[in-house]
């Protein structure tokens, strides 16, 4: 069980002393809500796939109909998860700093859920559905087998990027600034393999920032964290943000 005194002192100071803290989540500090992490091997029907061959333009163009069956299969799941004491810690800590910048890489809705607000989804939405054409947002799945554009009739696709596609302009120039200007970047949940987002770390550290990352299972860029906290997000963002009150 991390406590207080796990967490290093310079660590704790920063996050005290911080201007602007900006926070990149994964899909660990979904883990404790039970949604398996994307590089998990993904259970039951779609033990045999890689989500990094499921998540791109080309598996879509080549087989919607499996595409979309595991995107609704992913809704479901992460629509009936809660958001865990990470998530939550996280929206706590929001109203205790002065400015907190949270970017998401995950599309499960959870940290708004949570009552994070001006999330940054750096990866989309799964809730979202846009036109495959020409990304607008549509009104929704209708169920069936491949959802359609009620504009071009076209194919409807989940509102994620996937890979090979470039992240949304906004996300990307909100994300990038952010990490840029803060003092105190924390890299949490994340296996820090998928770019740009990993990218961030390094933004926010060539900007002097203090960069820390909070896994269970530290990353292969751990050395350019000054800090790397092996635990779940669940058990030690809440003891974080307790060394606030003390
Ligand atoms: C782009 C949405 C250009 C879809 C996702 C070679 C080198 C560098 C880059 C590349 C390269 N080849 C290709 C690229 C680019 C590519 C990329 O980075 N590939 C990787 C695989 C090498 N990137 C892209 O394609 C990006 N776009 O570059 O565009 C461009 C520019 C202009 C014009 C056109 C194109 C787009 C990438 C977006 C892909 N979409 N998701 C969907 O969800 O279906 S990415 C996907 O990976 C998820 O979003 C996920 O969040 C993200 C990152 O994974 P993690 O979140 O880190 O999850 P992971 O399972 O890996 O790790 C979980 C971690 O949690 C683990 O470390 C585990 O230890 C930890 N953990 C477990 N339990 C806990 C925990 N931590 C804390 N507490 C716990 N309890």
């Amino acid at each position: 069980m991390t406590s207080i005194r796990d967490i290093p002192d310079a660590l704790i100071a920063a996050l005290r002393d911080a201007r602007h803290v900006c926070v990149l989540t994964g899909a660990g500090v979904s883990a404790e809500s039970g949604v398996p992490t994307f590089r998990e091997a993904q259970d039951g029907l779609w033990a045999k796939y890689r989500a990094e061959e499921l998540a791109t333009p080309e598996a879509f163009l080549a087989d919607p109909v499996l595409i979309w069956r595991w995107y609704r299969w992913r809704r479901e799941l992460v629509a009936e998860a809660q958001p865990n004491s990470g998530h939550l810690a996280i929206a706590k800590l929001a109203d205790r700093v002065p400015r907190f910048t949270l970017v998401t890489q995950n599309v499960d809705n959870l940290h708004q859920r949570a009552g994070s607000s001006n999330v940054i989804e750096f990866h989309g939405n799964i809730f979202e559905d846009r036109c495959f054409a020409d990304g607008s947002l549509q009104a929704g799945d209708d169920g069936t087998a491949v959802p359609t554009c009620s504009e071009c009739g076209g194919n409807l696709r989940p509102g994620v990027v996937w890979f090979g596609e470039a992240i949304p302009e906004r996300a990307l120039n909100e994300s990038c600034a952010a990490a840029a200007d803060c003092d105190l970047f924390l890299s949490i949940g994340t296996s820090s393999l998928v770019y740009p987002a990993a990218g961030l770390a390094d933004l926010a550290k060539q900007n002097g920032a203090m960069v820390a990352e909070i896994n269970p299972n530290p990353t292969m860029n751990a050395a350019r964290f000054d800090f790397s906290l092996a635990g779940n997000s669940g058990v030690i963002l809440p003891e974080l943000l307790n060394s606030l009150s003390l």
